[in-house]
């Protein structure tokens, strides 16, 4: 049987808290706004309840952080990415997606790498809303690649023709960022 730990990877129980500053603990389900805007035919402004009404999936997966943690079987439940195209309707131009964080953070991914399976808007987290720490009230969540491309706090994401490296990826990290290909650094 395949391994389910990506090369170089160890696994752990405990859910570590990693981000570039302090943990985020401003946002909450009163304030908390998304807005998906860009090359889309019907951009969107959405507030948590709103977003709480969109059709939801539970996503079950192994998520593996470029430090060498993964862990196995995290719970979530959230908006799947195709889900959102079909709301959205990206147009003919956007060829990759930028999120972006509260406080500036971004990551970015070509739009056929958010349209794979189990990517998610999650706004749930075994069975309970996402606590702060790790990125609530809503996240991005990427499994299939590494963990820096589901970024926390979550406030805006935009279609775009040309791609804009984000945070990590500026700093040194792969822009591709697949675990089982080691793509660790650029
Ligand atoms: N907004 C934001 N999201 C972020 C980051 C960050 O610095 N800022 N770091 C990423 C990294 S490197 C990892 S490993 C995961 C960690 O998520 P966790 O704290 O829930 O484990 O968040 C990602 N999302
Ligand atoms: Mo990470």
């Amino acid at each position: 049987m395949p391994s389910r730990l990506p090369p170089g990877q160890f696994e752990t129980k405990a859910f570590p808290v990693l981000q570039s500053g302090r943990v985020i603990d401003s946002l909450n389900l009163q304030n908390y706004s998304l807005e998906i805007y860009g090359e889309v035919e019907k951009p969107m402004k959405l507030s948590f309840s709103e977003l709480s009404a969109w059709p939801h999936s539970n996503v079950v997966a192994d998520i593996h952080c470029v430090t060498t943690w993964s862990k196995f079987d995290t719970k979530w439940s959230g908006v799947l990415f195709t889900d959102v195209c079909k709301l959205v309707k990206p147009t003919s131009k956007a060829k990759f997606v930028v999120m972006e964080c509260e406080e500036g953070h971004t990551t970015s991914l070509p739009l056929r790498e958010m349209l794979k399976p189990n990517v998610m808007i999650a706004d749930s987290y075994d069975g309970q809303t996402i606590e702060a720490k790790h990125g609530g009230p809503v996240r991005m969540l990427v499994p299939h690649l590494y963990f820096y491309k589901s970024v926390k706090w979550v406030r805006k994401l935009k279609f775009v023709e040309k791609d804009e490296p984000g945070y990590w990826e500026v700093r040194g990290y792969s822009n591709t960022a697949n675990p089982w290909e080691e793509e660790r650094y650029s």
